[in-house]
């Protein structure tokens, strides 16, 4: 009777320790699963450091440098191995950094495309080799979503909104015509066909608001002051006045500025100039008269891409669609602003 109580009692003991070290398992694996879910690995995985492959659109405007600081600096903090590519604003170049990354086996894939189309292929590529893709800035026009796990960015069709619920706002007391020159950016670029979009969406309710003239500057400072130029020359050859500036970033809005100073036109008091981003150049130009609205666009998404690219390759589940925060600024407000701002 004895042995069967001993032998009882021993595989209850063997059960238990079988059944402790089961949970104690599932714990660790709970753990682990739980601090992947910050991002952070479980203990197994603490040291695998992810490696993220980025493709950045080029180094075109204060925009797009402060992008790249804060993607460079959010890995650094997040221990995150970066590759990092500039494609000088050329699709091809994009393309290729891809393709190299595939090759090189890195563990998440991210970029801005430069222009909405052309990306199906090599978005295949990745999702065939197994690389998740996240798009950041700025969106393809592909109908398969599958091809990327998440879209952090802003809305570009309500900046454009934002930008003509002001103009509109400005001028409804205003008689006769209204006449809009708008400095577009690169084109095929999301950002330049919806903050258009946006923009006219809400103008059309004023019909003496009119869009005379529409070019691309290629979000540089440069092409802005170049077609800035052409656009005065044009409207002196025509006799006609230039009412608004509708420009689709600060350094194409900036660079236009110079081209109205050097032909003795106020910019913020002859012509009316809005601009978008809201880097410290434009902030500092709105203090001293010379823009009127900005509207923002966060380039700040460095450490926003690092946690969901840390929570993809963890297997965590993502949103597909993060909006980046921003706000408006009218000309009042640069003088209180100009302090805040961080790029
Ligand atoms: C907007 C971004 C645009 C900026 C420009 O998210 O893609 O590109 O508005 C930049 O300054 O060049």
């Amino acid at each position: 009777m004895k042995n069967i109580f001993k032998s009882s009692a021993v595989l209850l003991l063997t059960v238990t320790m079988i059944l402790i070290s089961a949970c104690g398992n599932t714990d660790s694996g709970n753990k682990a699963s739980s601090t992947n879910a910050t991002g952070t690995e479980g203990a197994t995985q603490t040291d695998k450091k992810i490696t993220l492959g980025f493709a950045q659109v080029g180094a075109e405007s204060g925009w797009r440098t402060a992008n790249t600081k804060s993607i460079q600096d959010s890995a650094k903090a997040a221990g995150v191995d970066l590759k990092f590519s500039d494609a000088q604003q050329k699709q091809e170049n994009q393309i290729k950094a891809i393709r190299s990354f595939i090759a090189q086996k890195v563990d998440v894939i991210a970029f801005s495309p430069v222009v909405e189309s052309g990306w199906d292929t090599v978005l295949k590529e990745a999702k065939d080799a197994g690389i998740p893709v996240i798009l950041t800035d700025r969106a393809v026009d592909s109908s398969d979503t599958s091809l990327y796990k998440s879209f952090l960015g802003s809305d570009f069709v309500e900046e454009g909104r934002r930008a003509g619920k002001w103009l509109l706002d400005e001028m409804k007391d205003h008689q006769g015509p209204v006449n809009i020159v708008e400095l577009q950016g690169t084109t095929g670029s999301a950002p330049a066909i919806d903050r258009k979009k946006g923009f006219e969406e809400i103008i059309k309710n004023n019909p003496n608001l009119k869009i005379v003239k529409s070019q691309t500057g290629d979000f540089t400072r440069a092409k802005g002051k170049e077609v800035m130029e052409a656009f005065i020359k044009s409207a002196k050859a025509e006799n006609t006045k230039m009412d608004v500036l509708y420009a689709h970033n600060d350094d194409m809005a900036l660079g236009a500025i110079q081209a109205l100073e050097e032909a003795g036109i106020k910019p913020g008091k002859d012509i009316l100039i809005i601009s978008m981003d809201g880097i410290k150049d434009a902030f500092q130009a709105m203090k001293d008269g010379k823009i009127n609205l900005i509207v923002e666009c966060n380039p700040l998404m460095g450490p926003q891409l690092m946690q969901i690219a840390q929570d993809v390759v963890a297997g965590k589940d993502v949103q597909k669609r993060i909006l980046t925060n921003e706000g408006v600024f009218p000309q009042d407000t640069a003088e209180k602003e100009l302090p805040n701002r961080q790029y």
